[in-house]
């Protein structure tokens, strides 16, 4: 079970996404109760508040990039911001905010691990693949670029963030729950070797060997980030977020998912990306989002004690 402190850092911006609403994710999963919930665990928490950046301009794509410059600036910010929480020995809880602000958060874990020589492991849960760049992107939103950015493929604004490009390799990322990926985004994917687990493995093997494969090799020198865009989850248990895709994991499979992670006692920081308040309803995906929060954070540890 996780003994850091954790530390919440909410990102209320849209600024990555052609459709807004993800500004308002941090609120609702406040409103939600995550401070409770990670309290609930013994874990001590502080809500740091949030981070500011530029506003959404809600201008189109420019070679290939919608709010370039404001993304940027929103993920230089965050790097800091993360950065000094793990400096401080505290577990970094960004809240968003929509995907490319992972660029920032994951920056800031990877020049930690390289600082401290810890071994990274990342995971991604995410029906889609973030693998775009400005070439191949249909739309030009760069929260479908994030994984891109940080293996080095994307403008030097966004993969030099923390000092060092690339800022992670292939090898330090698994991506699971996927099942859109665009056409060129998936001859990228092959090309690079990333290691995907789609909702087809899934099916196939079930979410628990999913998981054995996705976290085999983390051992106790391993730094495991996990970002969460909630539209990994099925839009009939989520639908508060902009981007969904039918036939991702059920409300069972995504608790073993975080309880398997939490197994790991590994955990060292978390994104909870792309929650759209404006596309909920009545708080329901912010609150499915707290329930795993508190899987994450050894709420079925607590019950098995009582099993064994
Ligand atoms: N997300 N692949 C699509 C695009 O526009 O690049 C969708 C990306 C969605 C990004 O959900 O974080
Ligand atoms: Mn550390
Ligand atoms: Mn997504
Ligand atoms: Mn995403």
């Amino acid at each position: 079970m996780n003994m850091r402190p954790v530390s919440i850092i909410g990102v209320p911006t849209d600024i990555g996404a052609s459709a807004i609403g993800a500004r308002m994710g941090p609120e609702a999963l406040r409103v939600a109760g995550i401070v409770e919930a990670i309290a609930r665990y013994g874990c001590p928490v502080s809500d740091w508040g949030n981070v500011t950046g530029p506003l959404n301009p809600q201008r189109g794509p420019v070679d290939g990039f919608r709010h370039l410059d404001e993304v940027a600036a929103w993920n230089r910010t965050l790097h800091d911001a993360i950065f000094a929480e793990l400096e401080k020995g505290s577990l970094p809880l960004m809240v968003g905010g929509d995907h490319c602000l992972a660029i920032g958060s994951i920056s800031a874990v990877a020049r930690h691990c390289r600082e401290r020589g810890h071994k990274l492991r990342i995971l991604w849960l995410d029906a889609h693949a973030d693998f775009n760049t400005s070439a191949i992107t249909p739309s030009g939103n760069i929260h479908g670029m994030p994984v891109a950015c940080l293996c080095g493929h994307g403008p030097a604004e966004l993969t030099g963030i923390g000092g060092r490009t690339p800022v992670i390799s292939p090898a330090d990322i698994r991506l699971i729950g996927i099942r859109s990926v665009d056409e060129g985004e998936k001859r990228f994917l092959l090309e690079q070797g990333v290691e995907v687990f789609d909702m087809r493995y899934i099916d196939e093997v079930g979410m628990r060997r999913t998981l054995e494969m996705a976290l085999d090799g983390v051992d106790e020198d391993t730094h495991l980030h996990v970002s969460l865009d909630v539209d990994f989850l099925d839009p009939e248990i989520a639908p508060g977020v902009g981007t969904t895709v039918r036939g991702g994991p059920t409300y069972r499979e995504a608790q073993l998912c975080m309880e398997m992670i939490a197994d790991t006692g590994r955990l060292g920081s978390l994104d909870i990306m792309e929650l759209n308040p404006a596309l909920d309803h009545r708080n329901m995906t912010a609150e499915l989002a707290v329930d795993l929060v508190e899987s994450l954070f050894g709420k079925s540890t607590l019950l098995r004690l009582y099993q064994s």
